[in-house]
């Protein structure tokens, strides 16, 4: 059976657009230049995404993968049946299933900024599960989201893999988990994706990768702001830069100029001396400290923790 997607939620387009514009032109105009990380994903970023994850370097989307596949008996048991699977991101293909194919859940819920994404997403999912009720939000899932009313009464359990949580700062982070827990309601669940410290090597290799294709994916948010806000940033005088900042325990992504250049953003003159960057992402790790106090510090309490052979990715479950 295929059913008409009904999304919940509908997205003003022209005031995403403006907070592009206005985030930009207030990044590149801090002493330090700096644009949010969420911007990475037009059309051509998060295809260039998707092929990151199936790179040789990029471990945490396989390894990730593999350890809900390796528990999910586990994870099934300890999350009980009949519970609403809220998604914080539209599925993968891969790991919803994961979680679908086990768990009895009562509906499913993906919460999207992205409806087209969130189609894309959902069809082989209604295919694959046609007696499953799944309701798509098109939302940003960093405010409080309302669950449709079809599956009011439930117990709920979000799902947040990836480490996307990763790619914010705690401060963001806990202000999500927050969020998350109100969206939520008591008695719900969450199950959490992180991404673990290990080897500086490991970690600057998935970052930098030797295709060049996180290269492609960084320097695709310059190619983006000049096709979106009228741009002239001359992306071949920029270059790809993936370092590990071990005080703060995150991988830091930037361009980098390897010249003086200046360049206008909807009217607005930029100038950037040699060497120097502007700071487009931040991908926090974690060990298992790290991540429970970040867990609490947003209403959740871990109650078990899988991690692969390697110690490289985590999943947490955590009580509300
Ligand atoms: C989406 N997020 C968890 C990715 C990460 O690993 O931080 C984004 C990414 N950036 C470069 N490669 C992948």
């Amino acid at each position: 059976a295929t059913a008409a997607l009904l999304i919940d939620e509908d997205l003003d387009d022209i005031g995403l657009g403006s907070q592009f514009r206005s985030d930009v032109l207030s990044g590149l105009s801090q002493a330090r230049k700096a644009i949010p990380a969420r911007w990475f994903y037009d059309h051509r970023g998060s295809q260039l995404f998707e092929e990151i994850t199936v790179l040789p370097e990029y471990y945490p989307t396989r390894t990730e993968v593999s350890i809900l596949t390796e528990h999910c008996g586990e994870i099934a048991q300890a999350v009980g049946r009949g519970r609403v699977v809220v998604e914080f991101g539209a599925g993968s293909a891969t790991k919803t299933p994961l979680l679908l194919d086990r768990i009895d859940a009562a509906g499913y819920v993906p919460i999207d900024i992205s409806g087209d994404f969130l189609r894309e997403s959902c069809a082989p999912l209604i295919a694959r599960y046609p007696a499953l009720p799944i309701h798509p939000v098109e939302a940003d899932f960093n405010a409080p989201a309302k669950i449709p009313q079809a599956l009011a009464g439930r117990d709920r359990l979000g799902f947040f893999p990836g480490s996307t949580i990763g790619n914010m700062e705690p401060a963001a982070a806990i202000d999500l988990l927050r969020t998350m827990r109100e969206t939520l309601g008591n008695g719900s669940m969450l199950l959490i994706g992180m991404d673990r410290i290990k080897a500086e090597s490991t970690l600057t290799a998935a970052y930098d990768d030797a295709m060049g294709v996180t290269a492609a994916f960084n320097l695709n948010l310059a190619h983006r702001i000049n096709r979106e806000l009228d741009g002239t940033i001359p992306a071949d005088a920029l270059r790809h830069r993936a370092v590990w900042n071990d005080e703060r325990a995150r991988i830091e992504m930037h361009l980098e100029a390897l010249q003086d250049i200046s360049f206008t953003v909807d009217g607005y003159r930029f100038a950037m001396a040699s060497g120097e960057t502007i700071h487009t992402e931040n991908s926090h790790k974690y060990d298992e400290r790290g991540a429970t106090t970040l867990l609490l510090g947003g209403g959740w309490e871990p109650r078990c923790i899988w991690k692969d052979k390697e110690d490289r990715f985590m999943v947490i479950l955590a009580d509300a």
